[in-house]
């Protein structure tokens, strides 16, 4: 019985399911493949005084280089050391970008790759990020150091092929890429030790990639091994926030629930049903969303992290399939993204991507591995900010879009707050409050919405954050009067480019 009470006791202390943001930051911005200078800019010029809460950066350990297909972005999931030099650039630079970020109250979260290294065809040589030598063929590693016995041979040498199958899962390798053995002490000791020095440079936690494979025990260790947050940007003790990337869309042997204890997890559901729901595919209807997140079966909401789209399904890698929303959707993105941050469920993430020549050849994109804009020597481009404030070179920071970065302001300011006053028509049209902070309505039918609904909102004139912007007393957008009675007048026609109106405590005017 003691023995449980300490168990339960440690496992309660390293739960490290809060996002470490600052007091009412509440989404967290995936800058896929921009470089660390960037990064530091868009957190002092943008991400601060429009009020996200952090950054997801791509993997910065070394990785290979791999040439044909000429630099995939999926050539920074194999790493080749810990070293942090990487396409988005040195260690000086991605230090000097994690203390700009902080210094404006931005959180950055490494994207850790520790369940692997490179392919088994990685090959031999110094093909990689910081010109480490590695040879794939002998699995050694100098620079980590790891040689082949710290990988899991002597359990399995071939491919996952049975997801069903537990031990496959874990012991053997993913897409043939060389599987840790994170049961040894040395090479737990080996990722602690980077992902420590990370939090020394001031992190303020961690997205741990394919934790799918990897034993929760083993991770268990690992986290266990992690120092507090560094005290210049954070209060004594704060643990590394993590979030784990588990793939379960029912169905197979490894369960999200496992790794609940140990962090909050992916939650992939939520990305493929939002899309099949505001496609309207398998008869799906908004109208349903009035029990969204655990009522459609979904995780807990405080042990979820959830997107529209990650870098993986926005490109037909992962899960998620065909009803995925990206930006290449843009309309019913917009709406999907304006509900999944008006919603209360989980920790939101906005993924900000860069065009690709997308080439679909019976529903697959041959294109799939497409880089960042990038030079001839395949350095990654600069991110060129327009007049306009949208970017250029094929960047298309989605979270600059208005319709959702107002959003992101929107769960600030109804952070908190429950889900309250729901409406539908029993079809597409749905309205909802949060408390009397906030409120939203969606006409996503193929006919007007014309209807006067309770808001929840103190009397007053407000204005739509989607259609426009509130500057001072003044509105860009449409006006929306709320009745002492808390009552408004909504006309929302189902041509308009965004076909959906969100109100809030500051868009008062
Ligand atoms: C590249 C090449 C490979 C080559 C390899 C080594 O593409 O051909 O063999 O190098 O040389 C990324 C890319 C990979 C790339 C890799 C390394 O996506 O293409 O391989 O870098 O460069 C699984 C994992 C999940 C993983 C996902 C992609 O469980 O962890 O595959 N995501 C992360 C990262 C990702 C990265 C890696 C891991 C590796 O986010 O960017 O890979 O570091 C099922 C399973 C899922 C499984 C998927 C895909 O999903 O449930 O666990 O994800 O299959 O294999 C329905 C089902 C759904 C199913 C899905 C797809 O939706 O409901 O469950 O179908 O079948």
């Amino acid at each position: 019985m003691k023995l449980l009470i300490v168990a339960v006791f440690i496992g309660l202390c390293l739960a490290q399911h809060n996002p470490n943001t600052k007091p009412n930051r509440t989404s967290i911005v995936h800058l896929f493949e921009w470089r660390w200078a960037d990064i530091a800019e868009e957190c002092e010029r943008y991400l601060a005084p429009n009020g996200y809460g952090g950054v997801q950066i791509s993997p910065p350990s070394e990785s290979i280089v791999v040439t044909n297909p000429w630099h995939p972005w999926w050539q920074r999931y194999q790493p080749i050391s810990y070293n942090l030099c990487s396409r988005s650039g040195t260690e000086e630079e991605l230090k000097d970008m994690i203390t700009r970020c902080n210094k404006v109250g931005l959180s950055i979260y490494v994207d850790a790759v520790i369940n692997h290294m490179c392919g088994a065809s990685g090959g031999e040589g110094n093909h990689s990020s910081c010109g480490s030598y590695f040879n794939a063929n002998k699995e050694d590693f100098p620079s980590v150091p790891y040689s082949s016995w710290d990988f899991n041979d002597n359990k399995c040498r071939t491919d996952i092929e049975n997801y069903s199958d537990v031990f496959q899962v874990r012991d053997c390798r993913l897409v043939s890429l060389l599987d840790l053995a994170l049961e040894k002490d040395y090479v737990r000791g080996k990722v602690a030790e980077y992902m420590n020095k990370l939090i020394d440079m001031g992190v303020a936690g961690f997205r741990v990639d394919a934790c799918k494979h990897m034993w929760p025990g083993d991770l268990h260790n690992v986290y266990g091994r992690l120092k507090s947050l560094n005290t210049t940007w954070f209060l004594p003790g704060t643990k590394p926030f993590i979030y784990q990337e588990v793939i379960d869309l029912g169905g197979e042997s490894v369960k999200a629930s496992e790794y609940f204890e140990l962090g909050r997890v992916t939650e992939f559901k939520h990305s493929a049903k939002l899309g099949t729901v505001i496609r309207k595919w398998d008869k799906e209807k908004l109208s349903y969303l009035k029990s969204w997140g655990e009522g459609w079966g979904f995780m807990p909401s405080q042990k979820a992290m959830v997107f529209v789209d990650n870098h993986d399904n926005q490109r037909g890698h992962g899960a998620g399939g065909a009803s995925v929303l990206t930006f290449w959707d843009s309309r019913l993105y917009k709406i999907a993204s304006g509900l999944m941050l008006a919603h209360p469920y989980g920790v939101t993430i906005v993924m900000s991507s860069y065009r690709w020549d997308r080439h679909l050849v019976n529903g697959k994109d041959q294109n799939d591995w497409m880089g960042p804009p990038s030079n001839a020597n395949g350095s990654t481009k600069a991110v060129p900010i327009n007049p306009d404030s949208t970017c250029g070179d094929k960047w298309i920071c989605e979270h600059r879009w208005r319709q959702i970065r107002n959003m992101v302001i929107f769960r600030n300011v109804v952070n908190g707050q429950p889900l309250s006053n729901w409406w539908d028509n029993g079809n597409n049209q749905i309205a909802f409050s949060r408390g009397s902070k906030g409120f939203i309505v969606i006409n996503n039918d193929d006919c007007e919405l014309n209807v006067m609904l309770d808001t929840g909102l103190p009397v007053g004139t407000y204005c739509d954050v989607i259609s426009g912007d509130k500057s001072g007393d003044r509105c860009t957008g449409k006006r929306v009067s709320v009745g002492s009675d808390g009552r408004a007048t909504f006309h929302i026609s189902h041509t308009e480019e965004d076909p959906f109106i969100a109100l809030h405590a500051d868009s008062k005017l």
